[in-house]
């Protein structure tokens, strides 16, 4: 009955294609925002650093993709870590209610679909992503030390009141 963790047969080849999909785009858009932003070369790179926490850094300092399957459930990396993607798009999350366990090491990437967002926890401090824009990801890791339910949502505009907020319970 318990269900955690499933293991999928041939996975690992979609989770490789994913994976060489999702680095193509990261390198077009690196090329993409180098261009625009030619004169300050810093810049991709500091973003990207600034917007994680002390914690960010996993051990094997890779990112996991998942598929579109996985991303309602979360999923656990080799060290524990769960993991979710959620995409942002029509003033919402998908998923947006993510549960984990008191003591997790969670990780939160986003996908901002059609305009910018970002993802802003509630309840924990400075648990937040940079603001994105369209085709782009940022994530944010932290460890859910407080047990309850928590709000996040987005804080770009009126995203918040037009309903883009959704909810994580973390659980003892
Ligand atoms: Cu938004």
């Amino acid at each position: 009955m318990d269900s955690q963790a499933p293991q999928t047969p041939g996975s690992k080849n979609t989770t490789m294609i994913t994976t060489i999909i999702i680095a193509i785009i990261v390198v077009i858009a690196g090329a993409y925002y180098y261009t625009q932003n030619g004169d300050d070369k810093k810049t991709a790179s500091e973003t990207t650093q600034t917007t994680t926490t002390d914690t960010a850094t996993t051990p094997g300092g890779e990112e996991v993709v998942h598929s579109p399957e996985e991303w309602a459930n979360g999923s656990v990396m080799d060290d524990g870590t769960k993991v979710f993607s959620l995409v942002g798009s029509d003033f919402s999350f998908a998923p947006n209610q993510i549960k984990v366990k008191k003591g997790d090491k969670v990780k939160v990437m986003l996908l901002a679909q059609d305009m910018p967002h970002d993802f802003v926890l509630e309840g924990y401090t400075g648990v937040k992503t940079k603001v994105i824009q369209p085709g782009n990801t940022d994530f944010v890791m932290f460890t859910a030390d407080k047990a309850g339910t928590f709000t996040f949502y987005c804080s770009v505009g009126e995203h918040r009141a037009k309903g883009m907020v959704g909810q994580l319970m973390v659980t003892e």
